[in-house]
């Protein structure tokens, strides 16, 4: 399947005073470029995420952006998302594709190689593969695995591999010189203060590595 994109961004609504400031931010990064949102909200009921999704959906599209759902495969086809982002404690993505069907994306994020393998095994379209680095929410999302293990893992995986954690426009072009298809991120966006530009950064940082052919 094809991807076509290679800036994933990540919703956190913690980073900001509510979530009508998140979804003003998530628009100013559509409208800088950005082409595919993950909303990754997991602390939320079921009725407020499905409300969420719903605005989600209408917003991404009016931007031609495809839009993921964390988890929710249930929620993901109901606002007619363009996939899904199964975790680790998520439904396996065999038992995800049963429910979603062939037209869905569905990526997996993975941590090691073991991870990794499984996911592409059972059917996943991509992976997130991280942390790289520091994220700014320090151990939350576990030990940085490093540009090596990041290397290792494109050199055996042959579905797409995002970097995800800590990645900023001055390391994207490593993390793509690594084997990354592209990058996923939160922060690196949604904390910048000023949000247009820095989405524009990424964007052309990825645009000129591919061009240039180092990636
Ligand atoms: N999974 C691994 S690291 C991470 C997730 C969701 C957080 C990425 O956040 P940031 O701000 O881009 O480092």
């Amino acid at each position: 399947m094809l991807i076509g994109f290679k800036l994933y961004l990540i919703t956190d609504r913690k980073l900001f005073a509510d979530s009508g400031e998140m979804f003003a931010a998530v628009e100013e990064a559509l409208k800088a470029g950005v082409k595919a949102v993950q909303l990754r909200e997991k602390d939320l009921a079921t009725r407020e995420l499905l409300d969420m999704a719903y605005r989600m959906r209408e917003l991404t599209a009016r931007y031609n952006a495809r839009l993921f759902i964390n988890d929710r495969a249930d929620i993901a086809m109901c606002v007619n998302a363009d996939g899904v982002h199964l975790g680790q404690s998520s439904m396996p993505v065999y038992a995800a594709r049963k429910v979603v069907g062939d037209k869905f994306m569905i990526g997996v994020s993975t941590h090691n190689l073991d991870e990794a393998l499984t996911a592409e095994r059972e059917g996943a379209d991509f992976i997130t593969f991280g942390p790289i680095y520091r994220t700014p929410s320090k151990l939350k999302y576990g030990r940085p695995v490093g540009i090596e293990s990041l290397k290792a893992i494109a050199e055996k995986v042959a579905i797409p591999v995002f970097g995800i954690g800590g990645i900023k426009p001055d390391n994207a072009k490593e993390v793509i010189n690594a084997g990354a298809y592209g990058v996923a991120l939160i922060s690196g966006i949604l904390s910048a203060a000023d949000v247009t530009s820095a989405s524009m950064e990424y964007l052309t940082q990825i645009k000129r590595l591919y061009i240039s052919g180092t990636a």
